[in-house]
């Protein structure tokens, strides 16, 4: 009874959460102060854990703005009680990675003004490069296997990255690669794998070395979540693996990198003015990056701001490059190409919205509604039966993946409409197919139901409106991400815990092949259909 109390008094105070205007922060109470270190503890898990989708400096983003202003109409026992037992439109709950204590700091870190963190110019970036193995020193020729098919997998929570080979399933090299890894892509030849960590740092990893292995390093910032590579070659040049480029979180900037050895080019600040009532936002972090196969250009997601950026890198080697801003939408998060690789789908997951960013045009195709905060990782692909090409996304806030017709030219009455809701187990983060096969696979992450988290949801192309099949993988952690092989005949799954592991199932029969042993495997990328966007 009194847990439910509890629970009923920290919902009265997420609604007000959500709410524009809340109580009077001029009021100061004693409550309100910390001791030194425990500020630096409670700031630290915060930066850690909660900063992600609240914002460092609290404004919100996917999750909803912790400013004073509103947390301290909430009292710390209510507090506590949202970060433990997590909230319906998402919020996982802290309650099994947190302890009490932690918990307790946090939330009376919220009654506190956030504090602003250093900014990290070009002297600090490139005081931390290292150049590991010089471009002369690296092997001339690949190995002898079918290094395409490798896959980077990310061992978030125990900060290693490592290369599998996917033909043998051998582990070939586990990498240092540092704190909470999230995002790996490869060059544009596959030659090379960039990660990037919460922390900012970037590491390169030489697939052609026998055993791969890191050969440089750079920290961009102190807060990121992005990186791609410069993919065109045509009439205006040949920028294959020529850049990288890295987003932050903190400083809201984008860096420029060479290629092959990661020294710094370019820093680029994307603080500046929201799309729509053009207000000063000190903090519109970078969250997507592709890179355009057909133009030199990479297309840069600024989050707070809701614009989408065109950069033209043509000029990079001369200190230049030109933005095309597209006003989109705000809390632009994750996204990928429709299979024409011409227009850009990304969710905007806190205005419940996809925006469709036309790359030849160069302006917004459409904004559509799809459900509560849709969130694609680079979303799939398909040739609907009934509607002709169509991209989709899952859902943080609802088990729904929603199917959106993408084909302006030959299926003018779908495009940018939801033509499908196809309901899935729990609530999920990704999605996946391959052009080669019949089944479409979604995870149920965030389902508050374990069992169910620990299910894959699969569906038969040729057949949406029959009810979908779920497979139970694991018994314990969590089922997250989803990757197909070259071939497009295997799915590798992570399941995410200390005691994890790859699943890989055969695409036909939806049985597992194999079991991969790994640390809190997340995010998998297969060189070959990474680097050419298959998803
Ligand atoms: Fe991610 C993609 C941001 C939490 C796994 N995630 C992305 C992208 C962004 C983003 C902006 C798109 C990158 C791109 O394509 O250039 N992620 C964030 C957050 O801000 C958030 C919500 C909170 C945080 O503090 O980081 C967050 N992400 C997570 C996780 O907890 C996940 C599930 C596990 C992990 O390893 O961190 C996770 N995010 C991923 C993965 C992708 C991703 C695997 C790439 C998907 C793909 O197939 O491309």
């Amino acid at each position: 009874m009194v847990r439910k109390l509890g629970l009923l008094a920290a919902l009265f105070f997420l609604i007000l959460l959500a709410a524009p205007v809340l109580a009077d922060d001029d009021d100061d109470d004693d409550d309100r102060k910390m001791r030194d270190e425990d500020f630096m503890k409670a700031k630290q898990i915060y930066f850690d854990r909660c900063a992600g989708c609240h914002g460092t400096l609290r404004k919100g983003a996917t999750g909803p703005s912790l400013e004073p202003s509103k947390t301290r109409a909430i009292p710390l026992e209510a507090m506590a009680t949202i970060i433990t037992e997590g909230t319906p439109g998402g919020m996982p709950p802290w309650k099994d990675i947190l302890s009490k204590e932690e918990i307790e700091l946090v939330s009376a870190y919220m009654h506190l003004e956030p504090p602003q963190p250093p900014e990290w110019g070009m002297d600090q970036i490139k005081e931390s490069w290292k150049l590991v193995v010089p471009v002369d020193k690296r092997p001339k020729s690949p190995p002898k296997r079918n290094w395409q098919n490798y896959f980077g997998v990310i061992q978030r929570d125990v900060g290693k990255v490592s290369i599998i080979d996917g033909d043998t399933k051998e582990i070939l090299a586990t990498l240092n690669t540092g704190f909470a890894v999230h995002i790996l892509r490869p060059s544009a030849s596959g030659r090379y794998m960039y990660s990037i960590g919460r922390d900012g740092k970037a590491t390169m990893i030489d697939l052609w070395a026998s055993p791969p292995n890191i050969v440089a390093e750079i920290k961009t910032g102190v807060d990121a979540r992005s990186i791609d590579t410069s993919k065109y070659k045509g009439k205006l040049g040949d920028f294959t693996d020529r850049y990288a480029v890295v987003g932050n979180y903190w400083p809201p900037h984008y860096v420029i990198l060479k290629g092959d050895t990661l020294e710094p080019m370019k820093v680029v600040s994307t603080r500046g003015y929201t799309y729509d009532t053009n207000e000063f936002h000190p903090e519109p972090r970078v969250a997507s990056i592709v890179s355009s196969h057909t133009s030199p250009e990479w297309v840069i997601n600024v989050k707070e701001t809701g614009i989408v950026l065109l950069v033209d890198y043509s000029k990079a080697d001369l200190g230049t490059v030109t933005e095309t801003k597209i006003n989109a939408e705000r809390f632009l998060h994750d996204g990928g190409w429709d299979a024409s690789k011409r227009y850009f789908l990304v969710a905007a997951n806190m205005r419940n919205r996809v925006a469709a960013i036309d790359t030849v045009d160069r302006k917004l195709a459409a904004l559509i509604e799809t459900g509560n905060k849709p969130h694609p990782g680079r979303g799939a692909n398909w040739v609907d039966t009934k509607y002709g090409p169509v991209w989709a996304t899952p859902h943080l806030g609802e088990p729904m993946v929603a199917v959106i017709g993408t084909d302006p030219e030959k299926h003018k009455q779908y495009a940018w409409k939801v033509v499908r809701k196809l309901p899935v187990a729990g609530n999920g983060l990704f999605i996946k197919t391959h052009p080669v096969s019949n089944n479409i696979w979604v995870d149920n992450t965030l389902s508050k139901d374990l069992e169910v988290a620990q299910k894959i949801t699969v569906y038969d192309k040729k057949d949406l409106d029959a009810k979908p099949v779920d497979i139970k993988l694991t018994d314990h952690g969590k089922i997250v991400h989803m990757e197909y092989n070259k071939a497009g005949d295997e799915v590798w799954v992570s399941v995410w815990d200390r005691e994890g592991e790859i699943i890989v199932l055969d695409d036909k029969t939806r049985k597992v092949k194999n079991r991969i042993k790994l640390a809190t495997p997340t995010g998998k990328f297969n060189v070959y259909n990474t680097m050419m966007d298959i998803y």
